[in-house]
């Protein structure tokens, strides 16, 4: 029976996922969490500390430690032999500087070594930016402005040009340490440098991935002329192609065969983003479909089947591992304003609940404004926390209510962009446990909200493009709809009806807010 593994390495860990789609299960999952497995590389959640708080870099080398260690998990507990192909996702946004010694280094790993040893020092930049940085404030504007303006960015990349977005990484590298950019000859993504291990040669960029970079043009899934040129000299030959998320990159390196058991013939896929591979992971392979996942800050995506931009500039455009689309809205004030205001009345979740059912749908009007941090969308340089209609400072259950109000209709209204209202909802995340606020989802839409049992929803969508990687290099058509069936199913009996008697409440909440949102802050 054929295995296929899916590897996600996010920022606090790399987890590993092997299924059997014989048999539609999940064979075995592991994670190396990098502060705790690899202190040496002296994180903390990941990153490395800065005494400029803008500035959240993670080493690359301690990446590579953890995929020798996540290997070395997997090998003792599975039939590594069975294991037919391979697929990577990894954080969106991050990049890694490569000399132009890496294509040899990684095609010659010494399976007598360990593997960054094996490596050697290819990388010319010690520490990789992250999705978290936020230090490059100027060379947005830069970019921005070669691209004309907020809108003429979004619609050139998919996206206004954003700190964490690779482009702008890039241009800070380039502009501050000009010697290393100099003997930088290859730049690669987070999710194409573990790819680039895999296959023991330089993997391209999936378009999926491609499009977080304000880089890639995407009406023709190439670099985009302009964006390259306000980025840095030469850049083109040190990105390489960009390619479809599908394409096989080749066989697995001997170094993993050798040491790790694996068949020389093992298959290695394209990488590409971790949200991106979440769709499928949550099996979002059809457009019309969207999806919340509920967690340290809460993301909205859904399936397009074709590009569609946020005028305002506030959310992404990405693509799909499907050859479609993603629409994606990120909310930095996630669970973190929901734990916020949950401590702040000294409660627990299941206080957290039962505050939020002892008050009306609509909360009699009373309204918060939940930006405790920055916000990515809406957009917001500083925290905004306001109260309006009557909500007390002493008012637990109100706040409790207001919170998950606030967040939910803020993302109905900066969805509005990606089309129509979803048919269906899915959720995942650890706050998608909590029914109060599932309940608060399904009536603010307007539509059924289903709960999705997946813990790694972006290693189980790796496996699953593996899975469908290998179907398509055998020559075959797999569909996605059934390469995801029995792994993606919402969790029977888990969907939440809206309830029309509340439709009228959260649409003047939505009003509301939509006034609030325009006034000047603590107007
Ligand atoms: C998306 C984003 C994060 C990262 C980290 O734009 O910045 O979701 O992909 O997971």
């Amino acid at each position: 029976m054929s295995l296929y593994l899916g590897l996600d390495l996010s920022t606090q860990s790399l987890t590993g996922v092997a299924i059997d789609p014989d048999r539609r299960t999940i064979e075995w999952q592991g994670a190396v969490s990098f502060d705790a497995d690899l202190p040496a590389h002296g994180t903390r959640a990941g990153v490395l500390a800065n005494d400029d708080p803008r500035i959240v870099h993670s080493p690359p080398a301690m990446w590579v430690d953890a995929l020798q260690i996540l290997m070395e998990r997997l090998a003792p507990a599975v039939d590594v032999s069975r294991i037919r192909a391979v697929a990577a996702s990894g954080q969106q946004h991050g990049s890694v500087y490569l000399s132009a010694r890496a294509p040899t280094a990684l095609a010659s790993l010494d399976p007598a070594q360990g593997l960054r040893a094996a490596l050697g020092d290819v990388f010319t930049r010690a520490t990789s930016p992250i999705w978290q940085d936020s230090s490059t404030s100027v060379e947005c504007d830069e970019i921005r402005r070669a691209l004309g303006g907020a809108e003429g960015a979004a619609r050139a990349t998919g996206s206004d040009v954003f700190e964490r977005f690779t482009g702008p990484q890039i241009r800070r590298f380039y502009r501050t340490e000009p010697a290393a950019w100099e003997r930088t000859a290859h730049v690669a993504l987070v999710s194409s440098f573990v790819t680039s291990l895999l296959a023991g040669r330089l993997a391209p960029i999936d378009h999926a991935d491609g499009a977080g970079m304000n880089l890639m043009d995407v009406a023709t899934r190439d670099w985009h002329a302009g964006a390259l040129r306000a980025t840095a000299p030469d850049l083109a030959r040190r990105l390489g192609p960009l390619a479809p998320s599908t394409i096989a990159i080749g066989p697995i390196a001997p170094w993993f065969s050798k040491r790790c058991g694996f068949a020389p013939d093992t298959l290695v896929l394209a990488g590409t983003g971790d949200n991106p591979s979440s769709l499928v992971g949550v099996g979002l392979v059809e457009p019309g479909q969207a999806a919340i996942s509920l967690g340290t800050s809460d993301t909205f995506f859904a399936c397009l089947d074709a590009p569609s931009i946020d005028p305002t500039g506030q959310g992404h455009l990405f693509g799909s591992p499907t050859g479609d689309w993603m629409a994606l809205l990120c909310v930095r004030n996630g669970s973190l304003a929901r734990e916020r205001v949950r401590d702040q009345f000294g409660l627990d979740w299941r206080g957290f609940s039962e505050a939020i059912a002892s008050t009306p749908p609509g909360n009699a009007g009373k309204v918060l404004l939940p930006w405790f941090e920055p916000e990515i969308a809406p957009r917001l340089a500083h925290p905004r926390v306001e109260r309006h209609g009557g909500l007390s400072p002493a008012d637990a259950a109100g706040h409790c209510r207001a919170v998950v109000e606030a967040q939910l209709t803020s993302i109905r209204l900066h969805s509005a962009w990606i089309g129509d209202r979803p048919r269906a909802i899915r959720t995942t995340g650890g706050a998608s446990a909590n029914p109060a606020i599932l309940r608060i989802l399904a009536d603010v839409f307007d539509c059924p909200v289903q709960r999705f049992r997946s813990t790694h929803g972006a290693a189980l969508g790796a496996a699953l493009r593996a899975h469908h990687g290998h179907l398509l290099a055998r020559g075959e058509k797999p569909r996605w709809s059934e390469v995801v069936a029995g792994f993606t199913d919402p969790e029977p009996g888990s969907t939440i009806q809206p309830d029309p008697k509340n439709r009228a409440a959260y649409d003047d909440l939505a009003d509301r807010f939509r006034t609030l949102l325009r006034a000047r802050p603590g107007a």
